[in-house]
């Protein structure tokens, strides 16, 4: 099977000012275009070919002879996970079940929102910050470096916010926690985490 880059779910201005058009042209259209085309150069004649992008996720995973068809795979997994964290008009705290869940879990939206931010803050280097669900079933705040992604440890992810440089230097420059901060107040679309976090639930009553 060849991977095709995936439609942005809004125009690529639509999250301006936060995140521009400039950021999303390279992030999306040249970053995130590179992964899937990469990945789809990287298992061209191998058993990978025919597999799901998941299934080429969990089958490369910690194995470093595969690991630029692991990287790859991740990312464009990864970013277009991230596109859809983000929404025109997003930000801010939760309506549905998923705000009841993180005061229970996480003990209310500020303290998730500095977990979060601390999380993103700490990831050295590339990376990203996740919200996930663990196999228990509770909220938990994580980090991961370069590619890493919580599918391959077992934990469900509901929200995250891609820490690399490539995220936010167009728009912020170093400034790592301004982006943070916009994400978290602006963009965050807790629709889509709150779509997470029941098929995450469901899937651990069934
Ligand atoms: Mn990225």
């Amino acid at each position: 099977m060849t991977f095709k880059l995936p439609p942005l779910p809004y125009k690529e201005d639509a999250l301006e000012p936060h995140m521009t058009a400039t950021t999303l042209s390279f992030h999306y259209g040249k970053h995130h275009q590179t992964y899937v085309d990469k990945l789809n150069e990287l298992i061209k004649g191998t058993e990978f070919e025919k597999q799901s992008l998941e299934d080429i996720i969990k089958a490369t995973a910690g194995k470093l002879d595969k690991l630029p068809i692991f990287n790859n795979a991740a990312q464009t997994w990864n970013h277009t996970f991230f596109w859809n964290c983000l929404t025109p008009k997003g930000g801010g705290d939760p309506k549905g079940s998923i705000k009841e869940k993180i005061e229970k879990d996480l003990g209310g939206m500020d303290k998730f929102r500095e977990a979060f931010t601390q999380a993103a803050l700490t990831q050295f280097g590339s990376g990203w910050a996740w919200l996930v669900l663990d196999p228990n079933g509770n909220l938990k705040i994580g980090k991961s470096s370069n590619a890493d992604l919580p599918i391959v440890h077992n934990h469900t992810p509901i929200l995250t916010c891609d820490v690399w440089e490539h995220a936010y230097y167009l728009d912020y420059q170093n400034r790592r926690p301004d982006f943070v901060a916009a994400f978290l107040e602006k963009l965050v679309n807790w629709e889509f985490a709150q779509k997470n976090l029941d098929e995450a639930l469901k899937e651990i009553a069934a």
